[in-house]
C-alpha cells in the first residue's frame, strides 16, 4: 500500500501486476528471488523490491507535496522502528495462528506502545514530523490502519484521539481512494495494466 501511495502521489505512470502470494508468478521470482511484495521494475531493468525503497524512488522523481522535507536521516528512525518492531507485534497479534506460542494479547500491548509514541507527536504537532503529512506518515499510516482493523471496538474504545484523527482523515482522502481499486491477477498473456488509471 506505502509503495502505491508514493507511486501514485509522484504521478509516476507504471504498469501494474496484482500478485497472488499463494501463486507468485515465475515472472516475479525470477527479477526478486525472496517473493515479497512489492516489487518495482524499472524501464532500465533495475529492481526495486523493498516498499520503503519504491517510497523514496518514486519521491527523488517527483515530490508536489514536500514529503520528503522532514529529511530522511530525521524520518528513518520512526520508519524502522515501524518496520522492524511495530510490524513483528503487529503480524502476530492479527495471525496468531501463523506462529508457534504467541499470545496475540501480548503483542497488542507491544505494538500499543509505538501507538502511544506516535500519538504523543500527533497530539503535538498533528502529522508526525510537523503540520503537514510527509513520507513517514505514509509509510506508517498502511499498518496503523491494519492494527486499528483487528479489534475496531477496542482501537475505537482506547484514547488515542490524535492518532485516531489521523488515520480517519487518511481513509477519508482522495489519495487513499485513488490507490484501493482492486485489481485481477495477472497472468502472463494479459494486456498492460496501467496503475491508478481509473477516474474515480
Ligand atoms: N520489507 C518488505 C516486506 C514485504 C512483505 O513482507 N510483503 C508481504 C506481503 S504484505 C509478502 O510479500 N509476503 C510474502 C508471502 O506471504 O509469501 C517490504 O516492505 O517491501
Amino acid at each position: 500500500m506505502r509503495a502505491r501511495l508514493a507511486i501514485y502521489k509522484s504521478g509516476t505512470v507504471c504498469e501494474i501486476r496484482e500478485v497472488v502470494l499463494k501463486d507468485k508468478p515465475k515472472e516475479m521470482l525470477e527479477i526478486s528471488p525472496k517473493g515479497t511484495v512489492p516489487v518495482l521494475q524499472k524501464k532500465d531493468g533495475t529492481v526495486i523490491d523493498e516498499s520503503l525503497d519504491i517510497m523514496l524512488w518514486a519521491m527523488q522523481l517527483n515530490d508536489p507535496d514536500g514529503w520528503l522535507e522532514p529529511g530522511l536521516a530525521q524520518m528513518q528512525h520512526l520508519i524502522d522502528d515501524n518496520d522492524n518492531n511495530f510490524k513483528i507485534h503487529l503480524d502476530r497479534y492479527k495471525y496468531p495462528n501463523r506462529y508457534e506460542n504467541v499470545d496475540l494479547l501480548e503483542h497488542r500491548q507491544q505494538a500499543e506502545a509505538f501507538i502511544a509514541q506516535l500519538d504523543n507527536r500527533l497530539q503535538k504537532t498533528g502529522y508526525l514530523f510537523g503540520n503537514r503529512a510527509c513520507l513517514a506518515d505514509f509509510a506508517i499510516l498502511p499498518f496503523v490502519r491494519q492494527f486499528s482493523f483487528v479489534d475496531k471496538a477496542w482501537f475505537d474504545s482506547r484514547d488515542y484521539k490524535a492518532l485516531q484523527r489521523w488515520l480517519a482523515e487518511f481513509l477519508n482522502s482522495q489519495l487513499f481512494k485513488a490507490i484501493m481499486p482492486k485489481y485481477p491477477k495477472w497472468n502472463t498473456d494479459d494486456a498492460i495494466t496501467i496503475f491508478a488509471d481509473k477516474k474515480l
